[in-house]
């Protein structure tokens, strides 16, 4: 090999939403990228990377990238654009813009994105200081996690709790609806060596994951009834006498009232309401309160019900009334992200909103376009760039039915020509991870990544930062930070001098690949031992008082099932699901099946979906039922099925299986609405959970057919 071709290595960073955020080796020669590794010197990393990233470099080079700027030239959604140049095509946003100003105010325009990437400048950055100087109207998203992240911080407030490299010292550890083999891959590798070194590991997910199936002991409840489960265990942990009281009376405010409220949350009315027996959850809330250090690992999917931010504030309690937090390796997990020092108010650009700025949610991105929401004026625009909301959003035959809306003008930067920029009027070709320079945000670790720019972008794409900084050129937007290079950026996104960063700087960073916020060792941190919890009281909030629910924007229609503004429970409890047989039981007539749409092992939402040896390794869309329910509509294993409710309908291949109890049914997410039959968010719902306006996705009833 030529010095040209021998391949240089550089660190880099995934820039996927996965909590794993990787620290990688590139492998560069002549510009283009030829393979990748796991950086083995990272602790959480080892080496290895998942299915998904193992062959990046397949998706830089795929034949099917967007190379170039493209104008729609067919009708809506029929994907025939003709190639243009990048000053055609932003001199064409801009002129459309100016004018829809100049018809309708700027809050005819809107912004969509969400962690396509992860990093802070071509991610988190993405363009909202852009739409928030312009005066668009803001979108709120609240995809995944803001549910949790609310109860989270009313609880405990804003900590990384348990460090997910500490499970390593647990002695017991609950994997609560979260499939970790699947989508926190190198925090499983984790928990695998301490059940190696004897903890018990027990998951608690609503069907046989492919973690449950490696746990020590499966749980498994009905989907959304997992607050009765901890309600349940509350009452099991202080009527067996097995609460560390010491740590309750120092460390915890309202123990009394939960106790009170707990009182008639017994086993026996959890089993009536979640299918677990109830020796079975006293035989957790034993072991969990006596097995120390006990770990909590809660997943996203908590939230994905009506009463999912309840859920989190009960399952949240848990650990302190054992007192798990006094021990390295006890406590609960969230997202660890809190602890880490980014400065959003530098990155977003609140301060450029101005005053009275509405705001639309983006899993309600649907009603917005179609104007079942009450918009005034009408949205004409919509820029998507890190998001896929025609695969990934609710109710998406009402989002591809707004976006075939002739007079809406929809740009889409991308580097496929996904779902959603099907659709688009412009798509912008955006240059993809090696291209460009970035640090990669982690909700799953304590680790700063940086990701070099090494190799070039092919064809004309450039990233996303760089999109923004033209556009802003062109609306002549004076702010500084519209002209920061993507280095200057980085310097100015995070607090270098917060005590987490002591000795980390970008030279650091981009010597080492990554660094360990300085937040103790994950063999020394016990953050709440002596309480600590950064809420009002410094207390944990077993009883929160004066909580509100809020609701930005004039929507309250929208928010079925609760009035904004209304006080919050004070005290955690079972919420039930707002489709269900007992609370909506004509609904349930018709639509006798809850359906929970996991992700996809082989996916990363809908991230590789599109690419044939990803697909073939994933399998086709699956529709898991049990024999009972499967018997009962004379579905034979193999069947194509039709799975469908008032709000659309998609078609996969019935697995007949045990995985499943009867009632519920299975169907992972990411495939492409253009390569398949619907998708599975053609049947979920875009009516929001209790708290943070999160997403229902597992609150959702369907009824499956055969499809022929
Ligand atoms: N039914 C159901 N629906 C769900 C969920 C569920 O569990 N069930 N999960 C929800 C959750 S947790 C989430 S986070 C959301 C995720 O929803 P999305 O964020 O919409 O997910 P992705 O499919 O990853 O879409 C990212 C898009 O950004 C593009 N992209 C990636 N990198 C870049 C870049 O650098 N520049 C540009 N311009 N584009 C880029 C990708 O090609 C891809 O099309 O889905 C939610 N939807
Ligand atoms: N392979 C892969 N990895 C990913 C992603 C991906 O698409 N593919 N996406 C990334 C993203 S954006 C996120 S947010 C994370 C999410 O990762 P996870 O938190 O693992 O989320 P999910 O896979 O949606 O759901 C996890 C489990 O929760 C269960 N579940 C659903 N509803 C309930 C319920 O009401 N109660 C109980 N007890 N269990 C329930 C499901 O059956 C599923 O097994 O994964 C990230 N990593
Ligand atoms: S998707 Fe997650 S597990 Fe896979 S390489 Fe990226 S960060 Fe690591
Ligand atoms: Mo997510």
């Amino acid at each position: 090999m030529n010095e040209l071709t021998e391949p240089k290595t550089f660190f880099g960073g995934c820039p996927h939403d996965c909590p794993d955020t990787c620290s990688m080796i590139f492998e560069v020669s002549g510009g283009v990228l030829q393979g990748v590794r796991g950086n083995p010197d990272h602790p959480m990393t080892r080496g290895g990377l998942c299915v998904k990233l193992k062959d990046y470099e397949l998706r830089h080079y795929h034949p099917d990238r967007v190379l170039y700027p493209l104008r729609r030239v067919g009708p809506k959604g029929s994907k025939q654009f003709e190639r243009i140049t990048w000053d055609e095509a932003l001199d064409e946003i801009v002129t459309r813009w100016k004018a829809i100003i100049a018809d309708h105010g700027p809050q005819a325009i809107i912004p969509y994105s969400y962690l396509g990437h992860q990093g802070l400048v071509h991610g988190l950055n993405g363009g909202d200081a852009f739409f928030n100087r312009l005066g668009a109207t803001v979108c709120e998203r609240t995809f995944c996690g803001e549910g949790s992240c609310t109860a989270w911080l009313l609880t405990v407030g804003p900590t990384a709790g348990l460090d997910p490299e500490s499970y390593i010292h647990s002695k017991y550890i609950v994997i609560w609806a979260c499939n970790s083999v699947s989508t926190n891959l190198h925090h499983w590798a984790i928990v695998r060596d301490a059940q190696k070194a004897g903890a018990k590991v027990v998951v608690i997910d609503a069907y046989s994951s492919r973690t449950a199936k490696a746990a020590d002991w499966h749980i498994c409840p009905k989907p959304g009834t997992d607050a009765a489960l901890a309600m349940a265990l509350i009452n099991s942990i202080i009527e067996e006498g097995l609460v560390d009281q010491d740590y309750v009376d120092n460390y915890t405010k309202g123990f009394e009232d939960l106790k009170e409220r707990a009182r008639t949350r017994t086993p026996e009315w959890a089993e009536a309401i979640t299918g677990v027996p109830a020796a079975d959850i006293r035989k957790l809330a034993y072991e969990l309160a006596t097995a120390q250090p006990a770990a909590i690992r809660m997943g996203v999917a908590l939230e994905r019900h009506f009463g999912g931010g309840q859920t989190i504030r009960a399952v949240t309690c848990i650990p302190a009334l054992t007192g798990a937090w006094r021990h390295v390796g006890g406590g609960a997990t969230q997202f660890p992200v809190w602890e880490h020092p980014y400065k959003f108010d530098v990155i977003c650009r609140p301060d450029l909103i101005p005053e009275g700025t509405r705001v639309v949610n983006n899993l309600q991105i649907g009603r917005a376009l179609t104007g079942e929401l009450p918009l005034d004026p009408p949205i004409m625009s919509m820029m998507c760039w890190n998001s896929n909301p025609v695969t990934q959003a609710p109710e998406t035959d009402k989002i591809v039915q707004g976006l075939m809306r002739d007079d809406l003008f929809l740009v889409s930067a991308e580097h496929f020509i996904s779902d959603t920029a099907s659709y688009a009027d412009i798509v912008l070709p955006a240059s993809m991870g090696a291209e460009m320079e970035d640090m990669i945000l982690s909700w799953g670790h304590l680790y700063l990544t940086y990701n070099t720019k090494c190799a070039d972008s092919p064809g004309e794409a450039i990233p996303n930062n760089e999109i923004f900084r033209r556009l802003a050129a062109r609306m002549g937007f004076e702010e500084e930070n519209f002209k920061w290079t993507d280095s200057e950026c980085l310097e100015h996104y995070v607090d270098w001098s917060s005590p987490a960063c002591e000795g980390i700087d970008l030279a650091y960073l981009r010597q080492h690949g990554f660094a360990r916020l300085k937040v103790g060792t994950p063999d020394d941190r016990a953050p709440h031992r002596e309480g600590n919890f950064p809420t009002a009281s410094g207390k944990c909030e077993l009883r929160i008082d004066g909580a509100k629910n809020f609701v930005a924007g004039p929507f309250r229609q929208m928010y079925e099932g609760f009035q904004p503004g209304e006080d919050l429970d004070p005290l955690p409890d079972y919420v039930g699901s707002r489709e269900s047989h007992t609370n909506d039981p004509e609904l349930a007539k018709r639509y006798p099946l809850n359906i929970v749409s996991p992700k996809s092992h082989g996916f990363l939402n809908s991230c590789y979906a599109n690419m044939d040896h990803k697909i073939k390794g994933q399998g086709e869309q699956f529709v898991l039922i049990n024999r009972v329910d499967a018997d009962r509509r004379a579905i034979v294993d193999g069947d194509r099925v039709q799975v469908a409710n008032d709000r659309g309908a998609f078609k996969g291949v019935a697995r007949i299986t045990g995985d499943v109890n009867p009632g519920v049914v299975v169907a992972t997410l990411g495939y492409w609405r253009q390569l398949n039959d619907g998708t599975v968010n053609s049947v979920s719902s875009s009516a929001f959970a209790d708290m943070g306006h999160a997403p229902s996705f597992s609150d959702n009833l369907v009824e499956v057919t055969r499809a022929n």
